[in-house]
């Protein structure tokens, strides 16, 4: 009777059996090279993939949200629309692509956000750090709620306080908190 260790090393002969038989390993580097001539020759080939990661952003309407994601894509920002309902945009960086899903911020589709959070793997929350103090205390409620729900709680959390160009804009600490302590876990 085989023992178990007999078994995985059956296993493992098989499998490098078939991978690195002498055939395939010829045919592999063979493909290989020509990769190697064909990037070598032409300069360029299909570029190397790039992992992709679902990232929910959410913030009240005018915090700037559809405003960074077009200035992350290199789009003009001076025509923007206001986002009704929400939106998907490919965010394509040198290493990754952020596939970013923006959830209006208008008090009719506020109350749907965690409805599109499943199956996030991060988040960016976009606060207008020049806002009224009303606004900002609003701003605040939700950011606590997103930071403490359970399918957001454990996944890289970016905050923007976005809008620093204006004269009122508060620092991120103002911002996020404004008995100055910390919200983040
Ligand atoms: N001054 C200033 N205006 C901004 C900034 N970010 C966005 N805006 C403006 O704020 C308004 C709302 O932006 P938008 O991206 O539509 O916000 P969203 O509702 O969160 O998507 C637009 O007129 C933008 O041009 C910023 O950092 N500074
Ligand atoms: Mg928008």
């Amino acid at each position: 009777m085989h023992s178990i260790n007999d078994s995985v090393s059956f296993h493992s002969r098989l499998i490098s059996g078939l991978l690195f038989s002498e055939d395939n390993s010829k045919k592999l580097s063979r493909n290989y090279m020509d990769y190697l001539c064909f990037r070598t020759l032409c300069c360029k080939g299909p570029p190397p993939p790039r992992p992709e990661y679902d990232v929910v952003c959410i913030g009240l309407t005018g915090s700037g949200k559809t405003s960074l994601l077009s200035r992350l894509c290199s789009e003009a920002t001076d025509n923007i629309v206001p986002t009704t309902g929400f939106s998907i945009k490919a965010v394509p960086f040198q290493n990754a692509i952020l596939n970013v899903k923006e959830l209006g911020g208008a008090d009719s589709i506020k109350k749907y956000w965690s409805r599109y959070y499943q199956g996030s793997q991060g988040v960016v929350f976009v606060l207008d750090s020049a806002s009224s103090e009303e606004d900002l205390e609003v701003a605040r409620t939700e950011l606590h709620s997103a930071l403490q729900h359970p399918q957001l709680c454990t996944l890289p959390f970016l905050i923007l306080a976005n809008q620093q160009d204006k004269p009122a804009a508060r620092s991120v600490q103002e911002g996020v908190n404004c008995d100055g302590s910390s919200v983040l876990p």
